[in-house]
């Protein structure tokens, strides 16, 4: 049976004296994740609910990550919504601005725009004991809210590095994820600091026009082909007429990333055999010998992040580019001068060096029951139950929070499966007349140890160091296992995990187990049996397509190289 999440209930929000304005859920950010959560609260009939956005635009990381060849690495019939197919997506790798529109129109087909407040960045959020609420400032106003999501994203702070003299320079500085559109490269002589995910998008993009481009490499990352390619407007009207032969190509999608798990997690020696290959396609592509050495990766594939591209490596191999990998020691007003000495003069420094991931600045503002910051609470290392919510903060969901990223798949998947299991909470709390629910720490710690254990032996734990750890080293951000895996558990809410407290309580009393006891054993339970069947087909299913997709690589990699010999 499934529970409307209407408004009509006894304390249907209106607003609260003082200016406070009353909803049911109050969502931080208009990106990916907290655009599908209200399109998932909407479709459950549920209007109440605002979007608390900074900016003036939908879009989140797809808004503000503008740069030359900005695109997204997984395919985009995977980076969409299940609920919310585009057949019109124009190439299998959507560039930004596709995916930028794609969520623009989501949020006006689904009627998200009129629960937007715009211009609004979130001071503050704190947990009211006596309300039972969040009270929540933003620049112009604010907000009592029963739910407080966070969907600001780990990707949204750019982190600029912290090199001696880089204030002085001189010239133009600015971050990839902030590209200065109005400065023109054509001719300048630009240092591009960083060789992530986004310096290597955008790098054949400018090569062509910049006179000199230097490029400061701390670590070479492992490139494997992107293959990328338009979609012929017949399959594209294909997808608009027969609906299920794209979701059928989501599912093949889907499952081609899935098993890169097993490699990832439980099999390093498959990703130890395609590491070969992936030398083969840097090879094909770097003829000088030096160069060749200075991009090559000296840690397993897939500990850091795993780049595509088809481009990257021709670019750097043009005569206007010299990757320095001697390890920058200062700028100065015109220059950046490495550790041997050597200085380079630059009109132009582009930092493309991440963003802040463990340490994202919203942890400073959100402050829980005991008026802990989650900065605090999170001060040996961010964790979470399920990835989603935190002990000492009641009615927090933490989107895209701790443990649940990905090496190589779509994190919209992720994001489906946090929105289920938010839903069922959300439906649960009115079943059982719940005020508020909040993590047991025992239930969290469980579940970080159990990750944390998962992750011994898996490529992330193989000794580089990368985004994925935090300052002591520790994994906080990715998930060790399937995908499904995660839906799986996610499927539902399970109360038995959280303190739940009635409405009336009074302030400064909690009296939860009340509600607790007995209700739960009305809920269903993730069934760990049921969850048995599917994962054994599924591990067989996994390995029979890994086989054929190593196969299918290995003979892509040799036929590019067959060409280029030919
Ligand atoms: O950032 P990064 P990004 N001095 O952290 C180097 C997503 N994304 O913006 O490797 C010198 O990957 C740093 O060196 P090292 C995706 O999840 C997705 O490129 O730490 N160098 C590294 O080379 C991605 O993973 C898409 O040794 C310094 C680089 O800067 C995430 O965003 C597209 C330095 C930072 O690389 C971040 O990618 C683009 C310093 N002080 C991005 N500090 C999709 O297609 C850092 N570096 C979905």
């Amino acid at each position: 049976m499934s529970i409307q999440l209407d408004q009509d209930t006894p304390d249907a929000p209106d607003d609260a004296p003082g200016g406070l304005r009353r909803v049911r859920v109050a969502i931080v950010g208009a990106g990916f994740s907290g655009l599908g959560l209200a399109i998932r609260l909407k479709r459950q009939g549920m209007d109440d609910f605002v979007i608390l956005e900074r900016a003036s635009e939908v879009g989140g990381t797809w808004r503000d990550n503008t740069y030359p060849g900005c695109a997204c690495d997984v395919p985009s019939h995977l980076y969409s919504f299940s609920f919310a197919p585009n057949p019109n997506w124009t190439r299998t790798y959507s560039p930004q601005g596709e995916i930028q529109a794609y969520l623009r129109h989501c949020a006006e087909r689904f009627g998200i725009g009129p629960h937007i407040q715009w211009d609004e960045e979130v001071r503050d959020a704190a947990w009211d004991e006596a309300s039972q609420r969040w009270r929540i400032t933003t620049t112009h106003q604010q907000f009592l809210a029963e739910t407080l999501a966070l969907g600001n994203g780990p990707l949204s702070e750019p982190t600029t590095p912290n090199i001696p003299g880089i204030a002085s320079f001189q010239g133009r500085l600015f971050h990839s994820a902030r590209w200065d559109h109005d400065y023109d490269l054509t001719g300048k002589r630009v240092a591009v600091i960083g060789t992530g995910a986004s310096a290597i998008q955008f790098v054949p993009h400018i090569q062509p026009q910049v006179a000199q481009l230097t490029l400061f490499q701390r670590t070479p990352p492992w490139i494997i082909p992107r293959l990328d390619r338009p979609i012929p407007p017949w399959r594209r009207r294909m997808f608009r007429w027969a609906p299920i032969t794209q979701r059928l190509t989501r599912t093949v999608i889907y499952w081609q990333r899935e098993i890169n798990v097993l490699g990832l997690v439980y099999r390093p020696t498959i990703i130890q055999n395609s590491e070969k290959l992936v030398l083969n396609h840097l090879a094909a592509h770097v003829a000088d010998p030096v160069l060749r050495a200075k991009l090559t990766p000296t840690y397993r594939m897939g500990c850091k992040r795993i780049l595509l591209s088809d481009d990257f490596y021709p670019a750097v191999s043009q005569p206007n580019v010299a990757v320095v990998t001697d390890p920058i020691r200062e700028v100065r007003a015109g220059s950046v001068v490495t550790n041997d000495g050597s200085e380079f003069a630059v009109d132009a420094i582009i930092c493309a060096t991440g963003f802040h991931v463990t340490d994202m600045p919203a942890a400073d503002y959100v402050r829980g029951r005991d008026g802990r910051t989650l900065a605090e609470a999170w001060r040996d290392a961010p964790s979470a139950y399920l990835g989603t919510t935190v002990a000492g903060f009641p009615n927090l969901f933490i989107l895209i929070g701790p443990n649940t990223g990905l090496g190589l798949t779509s994190m919209v998947f992720m994001m489906e499966s946090q929105f289920n299991y938010i839903l069922d909470a959300l439906r649960c709390m009115r079943r059982v007349g719940a005020q508020s629910i909040e993590a047991q720490p025992t239930r969290q710690r469980a579940f970080n140890d159990e990750v944390q254990r998962r992750m011994v032996g898996t490529v992330w734990a193989s000794g580089c160091s990368s985004w994925y750890l935090g300052a002591n080293g520790y994994n906080s951000t990715i998930w060790p296992g399937f995908t499904w895996e995660y839906r799986q558990r996610t499927r539902h809410f399970d109360p038995a995990a959280y303190t739940l407290a009635a409405p009336t309580v009074e302030p400064g009393q909690r009296n939860p187990s009340a509600l607790v006891s007995g209700r739960e054993k009305t809920l269903t339970p993730i069934s760990r049996v049921s969850g048995l069947l599917p994962a054994f087909i599924l591990a067989i299913l996994s390995t029979a397509l890994v086989v054929g997709a190593w196969r299918l690589l290995a003979a892509l990699l040799n036929g590019s190289r067959d060409t280029e010999e030919a």
